[in-house]
């Protein structure tokens, strides 16, 4: 099977979310399949969604895989669980680790349990400008190039961090 180039958002905001990045970036890297291309800066951004949180820490990785996307969100969903990851009822709140397949290769996939591209991708800033740092030409498949996304996407408070 050929292998896919995957970018993967990474996001955290409890819990030292910095450490949450990096030592998710470690165990995507030993999954077994998986060989990282890239990896982004990291970015310090207010949250979407309730405001009653902490500021998010953002970064995205490419990786090449030979897993299927099913199998690969499965596992990314392991390793957001071994972060302590709590899934509660509020939308869009706090969390230790959310690990999202943004794009599997050139592929548009829509079942139940995956959307890719995700469903986010094209407005938001802590996924858009990460992902130009690594990926300056992408073709996002249905959306078109990013640097046409980004003409439309404000930084929103998205920083850079060291
Ligand atoms: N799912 C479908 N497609 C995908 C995909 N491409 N990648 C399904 C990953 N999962 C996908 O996800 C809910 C369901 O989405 C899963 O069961 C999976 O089968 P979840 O991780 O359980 O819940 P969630 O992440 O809270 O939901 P949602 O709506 O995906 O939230 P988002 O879009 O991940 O946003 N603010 C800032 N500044 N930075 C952030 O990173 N993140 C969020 C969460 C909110 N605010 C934020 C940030
Ligand atoms: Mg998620």
């Amino acid at each position: 099977m050929t292998k896919a180039l995957v970018y993967i958002g990474l996001g955290s905001n409890l819990s030292t979310p910095k450490a949450q990045i990096n030592t998710a970036r470690v165990a995507i890297n030993s999954l077994v399949g998986v060989c990282e291309q890239a990896f982004s800066s990291l970015y310090r951004s207010p949250p979407m969604g309730p405001q009653d949180q902490p500021d998010y820490v953002n970064a995205v990785m490419a990786i090449n895989t030979d897993l299927s996307a099913l199998a690969l969100l499965r596992c990314l969903q392991q390793i957001e669980l071994d972060h302590g990851r709590e899934r509660k009822d509020e939308r869009w709140g706090a969390r230790t680790l959310d690990l999202d397949i943004l794009l599997y290769g050139q592929q548009m996939i829509d079942q139940p349990d995956l959307c890719v591209p995700h469903y986010g991708l094209a407005k938001r800033a802590f996924v858009l400008y990460p992902l130009q740092e690594i990926a300056p030409k992408l073709v996002v498949p249905g959306l078109g190039r990013l640097s046409k996304l980004l003409v439309s996407c404000p930084l929103d408070g998205l920083e850079r961090l060291d």
